[in-house]
């Protein structure tokens, strides 16, 4: 089969922009690409949130999120972007962090240049290395790739637009570009001629992150097409209903000691097994072990 990266490549030439779906874990993979879609995510945020009960304020580190990846990457061969938050140290730790995301997987990371004391990328107060030492994670991390998957496909995220304005983040952009970048990830932008101008500026693909909640409008493909996008990101969309259908049922349980009223909410367990392709392991368990065999 061919490497994680380069099936991420051909994607990208086969949608356009490409939308880039979050799924907290292996059965949301699998659901995402049962809907068809071409490239799946791994949120930083998410597995600080859903694995670990923590907020996203880098807390995480590479273990943690190698333990998700292999997760998913084991199940489905959908390519799987990664947040690597700041690389989780220097130059060499950010090697390490490609070259494990690599062998359990990934197809390639995003990397950002807040301070490793981060916070989420829509919150205020946000703090930034200097451009010189991100592009010394970017080099890192293109040096680290050449190797294990030469098509390992790195982006570099800006986190500069809310801190030090547009400019600021279109300078920085160009000059991580310049240090091998494949792709710019500007972080919460909040119009599309903002976007327009960094697509402008570079000539590699740009992500947009349609986030819910946070500094950027809900843009829709066809506006972010129109204004050069090349990838789509939504980290969260399907963690947050799942949170809040997991709530509710919670809730219901509580006051009413039944689930009847929420039962439409639920897949079924055929849903369920199917998505699963549980009856062909069942079938095989049958074929392989003797208890089985007998019957
Ligand atoms: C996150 O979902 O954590 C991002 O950084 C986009």
């Amino acid at each position: 089969m061919t490497s994680a990266g380069k099936r991420f490549r051909e994607a990208l030439k086969q949608e356009s922009p490409l939308q880039i779906v979050g799924t907290i874990n292996a059965y949301q993979a699998l659901q995402a690409t049962k809907v068809g879609h071409k490239a799946i995510y791994l949120s930083g945020g998410g597995i600080a949130n859903a694995s670990y009960g923590l907020p996203d304020l880098g807390m995480t580190m590479l273990e943690d999120v190698c333990i998700d990846i292999r997760r998913i990457t084991s199940i489905c061969d959908t390519p799987l972007i990664v947040d690597a938050d700041t690389g989780w140290g220097h130059a060499f730790n950010i090697a390490r962090t490609v070259k494990e995301f690599i062998r359990y997987g990934a197809a390639g990371l995003h990397i950002e240049d807040q301070v490793a004391a981060k916070r989420c990328g829509h919150r205020p107060n946000k703090e930034l290395v200097s451009t010189e030492e991100m592009c010394d994670r970017i080099r890192a991390a293109v040096d680290a790739k050449k190797e294990l998957d030469p098509d390992f496909y790195i982006i570099a995220r800006t986190d500069a637009h809310a801190s030090e304005g547009q400019q600021a983040a279109i300078d920085r952009a160009k000059a991580y570009v310049a240090a091998g970048a494949d792709a710019i990830f500007a972080e919460a932008i909040h119009t599309l001629k903002e976007y327009k101008e960094f697509t402008d500026a570079v000539k590699i693909p740009v992500l947009a992150n349609i986030t819910e909640f946070g500094a950027t409008p809900m843009f829709t493909t066809e506006e972010l097409a129109s204004v050069g996008i090349d990838m789509v990101l939504y980290p969260l969309s399907a963690f947050r209903a799942m949170n809040k259908a997991a709530l509710n049922v919670y809730q219901e349980l509580k006051d009413k000691g039944t689930q009847e009223a929420v039962i439409d909410t639920m897949q079924t367990r055929m849903e369920l097994y199917d998505m699963l392709n549980y009856h062909a392991y069942e079938q095989k368990m049958d074929e392989l072990f003797s208890k089985g065999k007998a019957k």
